[in-house]
C-alpha cells in the first residue's frame, strides 16, 4: 500500500502533495512502482497534530481519489470520518482505512457496512494531540490484542463482512518505540485474531531512533528490512511511502517460499 498524504503537516511528506496535481502524479508513480493499493489521506495524525475541518479534508482527498480511481488504482481513503468515507467511496475508493478503528465517528462502522467496501481498523486510543499520554500498558501485546479484538467484534456486529476486515497494530499511535518493537516481535498474537494484518512502519520515529536521529527521508532501508520480515510472517500488506523496494522484497520472500515448498515435496 503506497501512501499519498494530501496534507501540509504529515511527518515525512507533509506539504509535498498538498496540490492535487502533485498528489495525483505521486499516486501514479507509486502505481508504476507496483503498489497494489494507493492510500489517500487528508488529515495528518502525527503526534500533536490538530484536527482538520471536514470541508478541508473533503477538498483535499476527493479530486485525488477521483483521478487515481479513474486511472485504475485500487484506492483506500485514510479517514476517521464517515462523511469523508462515504464521499470517497462515491469518488471511487474501495477501502476505508480508519486509524481510529471506528472509535472517532460513531457512524463509521455502519457507513462502511452499508457500502460493502473494505475496512482497515487500526489500534488507537485517542486523538493525536493527546495520544502520547495514552501510551501506558502493563502488557502491550495483550492489551493491543484485546482492544483490537473489541474493534473486530464491533465491526462485525455493525455488518462489515469478515472477508472485508483488516486489522492494524497502529505503530506509533499511543505507543512508544519500545511498544512498537514489542508488538512487531509478537505479531503472531495479533494474527491469531483471525483477520489479515496491515502494518504501517514506514519512516516512523522508532526507526529514526534506532539509527540515532536519522531523518524520515533516510529511514527507507530500515523500513524495507522490516517489510522483508513481515512478508515472511505473511502480513496482508505494509503501508509505505516508497513502493519499489518493498515490492522487490516481497517478491524475493514469495519466491523463496515457493522454493522451500517445492524442494520439500
Ligand atoms: N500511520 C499513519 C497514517 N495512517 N493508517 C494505518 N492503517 N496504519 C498506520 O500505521 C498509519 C495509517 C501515519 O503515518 P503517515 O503520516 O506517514 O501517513
Amino acid at each position: 500500500m503506497g501512501i499519498v498524504n494530501t496534507t501540509p503537516d504529515s511527518f515525512s511528506d507533509g506539504g509535498a502533495y498538498l496540490d492535487p496535481q502533485a498528489a495525483i502524479a505521486h499516486g501514479c508513480l507509486l502505481l508504476e512502482q507496483g503498489a497494489d493499493i494507493v492510500d489517500v489521506g487528508g488529515e495528518s495524525t502525527r503526534p500533536g497534530a490538530l484536527r482538520v475541518s471536514l470541508d478541508d479534508e473533503l477538498a483535499r482527498v476527493l479530486p485525488v481519489i477521483r483521478a487515481l480511481a479513474a486511472a485504475g488504482a485500487v484506492v483506500s481513503v485514510d479517514t476517521m470520518r464517515a462523511p469523508v468515507a462515504n464521499a470517497a467511496v462515491d469518488a471511487g475508493a474501495v477501502i476505508v482505512n480508519d486509524v481510529s478503528g471506528g472509535l472517532d465517528d460513531p457512524a463509521m462502522l455502519h457507513a462502511v457496512a452499508e457500502r460493502g467496501v473494505g475496512y482497515i481498523a487500526m489500534h488507537w486510543r485517542g486523538q493525536s494531540d493527546r495520544m502520547q499520554n495514552l501510551a501506558v500498558y502493563a502488557d502491550v501485546v495483550a492489551e493491543v490484542r484485546a482492544e483490537l479484538a473489541a474493534r473486530r467484534d464491533a465491526a462485525l456486529a455493525a455488518g462489515i463482512a469478515g472477508e472485508n476486515l483488516v486489522l492494524d497494530p497502529g505503530l506509533g499511535f499511543a505507543k512508544t518505540a519500545a511498544h512498537n518493537w514489542t508488538l512487531l516481535a509478537h505479531l503472531d498474537a495479533l494474527q491469531s485474531l483471525g483477520q489479515p494484518l496491515l502494518v504501517g512502519a514506514s519512516r516512523k520515529r522508532f526507526l529514526g531512533e534506532l539509527m540515532t536521529g536519522r531523518p524520515p527521508g533516510e529511514r527507507d532501508d530500515a523500513t524495507v528490512a522490516l517489510t522483508t520480515l513481515l512478508a515472511r510472517q505473511g502480513v496482508w500488506a505494509v503501508r509505505t511511502h516508497s513502493v519499489r523496494a518493498h515490492r522487490d522484497a516481497s517478491a524475493v520472500v514469495q519466491r523463496l517460499g515457493q522454493e522451500a515448498v517445492r524442494t520439500v515435496q
